[in-house]
């Protein structure tokens, strides 16, 4: 078991923008959250254009129906387009309306679905927060921990990383580089070391070095493999007998491209791994971010960060409100 002690970059390399989570309701975080749902904009925007002559059109029965399929294909599924489009029937059926007093409606009936509590990390009474990070390989686990770590680092926490990926070399090396770029603690095992040892010496090390947040890293897995999915829970136990009501954060990390797939995966780990919120990864790179609708619908965890791009401070706290005019306006 190795414990690296970062030293803090100087002054100049580390004074990395602020992380944008903390722009809550500001124009930043709306035009970070525009420029994120580009792609998926892009597609519904110019599929709903198209229902809409610039005098206007009649909102009727054919209307309603391709409006429905147009939202459908962003991904947002048949419960919440239905929703959109009871709610535009029955404000404006049998009207001559504008495009922009539509997409005023679908925003509004999103932002209302949207709408949840506990966006915030919920930490610990006494520190550390212990938050372990879990999701299916490659939708972005280990990435948005190095900015969620910065993001809280910046803000003045200790924080220290558990590299729990133990299955790869490489993904331990990933975790360091990100916590050199940092500047806070690593915890790291012998390659193949068991992921639950490794959780727990990073609990023990947050408890002794009294840092205020543990991130735990985990090798990615599919909702299906059961084993690996035990595995998960035994790292939660392990967590668990180290440090009382830890973890207090299990993140599950879903890649937005994957779209309707996400929900198989939230479905699967948010019962095998006990999740308690989402971190929705690369919605700059997908045109189905209205993913999020599904998500929120079927699974009542809050989305907590949203994943806007590769660098450091690429993440942004999910807000309702911005997530909505970014999709729409
Ligand atoms: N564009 C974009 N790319 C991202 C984002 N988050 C992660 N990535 C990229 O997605 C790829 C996979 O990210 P990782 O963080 O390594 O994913 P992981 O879940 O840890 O992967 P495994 O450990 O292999 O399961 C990398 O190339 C990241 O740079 C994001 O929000 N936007
Ligand atoms: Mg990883």
């Amino acid at each position: 078991m190795a414990f690296w002690r970062s030293e803090k970059k100087s002054d100049k390399e580390s004074s990395q923008p602020t992380s944008s989570a903390d722009d809550g309701g500001s124009g930043g975080l709306l035009s970070r959250m525009r420029g994120g749902l580009q792609k998926t904009r892009r597609v519904l925007n110019t599929d709903i254009r198209d229902l809409f002559k610039s005098e206007g059109s009649l909102v009727d029965d054919a209307l309603l129906e391709q409006l429905f399929a147009r939202l459908v294909r962003t991904d947002m599924g048949g419960g919440p387009a239905a929703k959109i489009r009871d709610e535009i029937a029955k404000q404006y059926r049998g009207r001559v309306v504008q495009l922009d007093e539509i997409l005023q409606t679908i925003a509004d009936q999103t932002r209302q679905m949207l709408e949840q509590e506990h966006t915030d990390i919920q930490t610990a009474d006494q520190p550390p927060t212990v938050i372990l990070v879990v999701g299916v390989n490659g939708s972005g686990k280990t990435t948005s921990i190095g900015k969620l770590a910065n993001h809280f680092h910046q803000s003045g926490k200790k924080v220290v990383l558990g590299a729990g990926d133990t299955f790869r070399a490489a993904a331990v090396e990933q975790l360091v580089i990100w916590s050199q770029r940092i500047g806070c603690d690593i915890v790291t095992g012998k390659p193949q070391a068991d992921p639950a040892s490794v959780a727990y010496q990073t609990v023990q090390q947050a408890i002794e070095t009294n840092a205020d947040i543990a991130i735990i890293d985990t090798a990615g897995r599919l909702q299906t493999q059961s084993n690996l999915m035990q595995e998960l829970q035994k790292i939660r136990t392990v967590i668990g007998k180290k440090l009382e009501a830890a973890p207090h954060e299990v993140l599950l990390v879903l890649d937005a491209t994957a779209g309707q797939n996400a929900i198989s995966q939230a479905k699967g780990f948010s019962e095998a791994a006990g999740c308690t919120g989402i971190v929705l990864a690369k919605l700059d790179g997908s045109a189905k971010g209205g993913v999020v609708l599904p998500i929120r619908e079927q699974f009542g965890l809050p989305v907590k960060f949203v994943g806007l791009g590769e660098g450091i401070d690429d993440l942004v706290k999910f807000d309702p409100a911005a997530f909505a005019e970014g999709l729409f306006s």
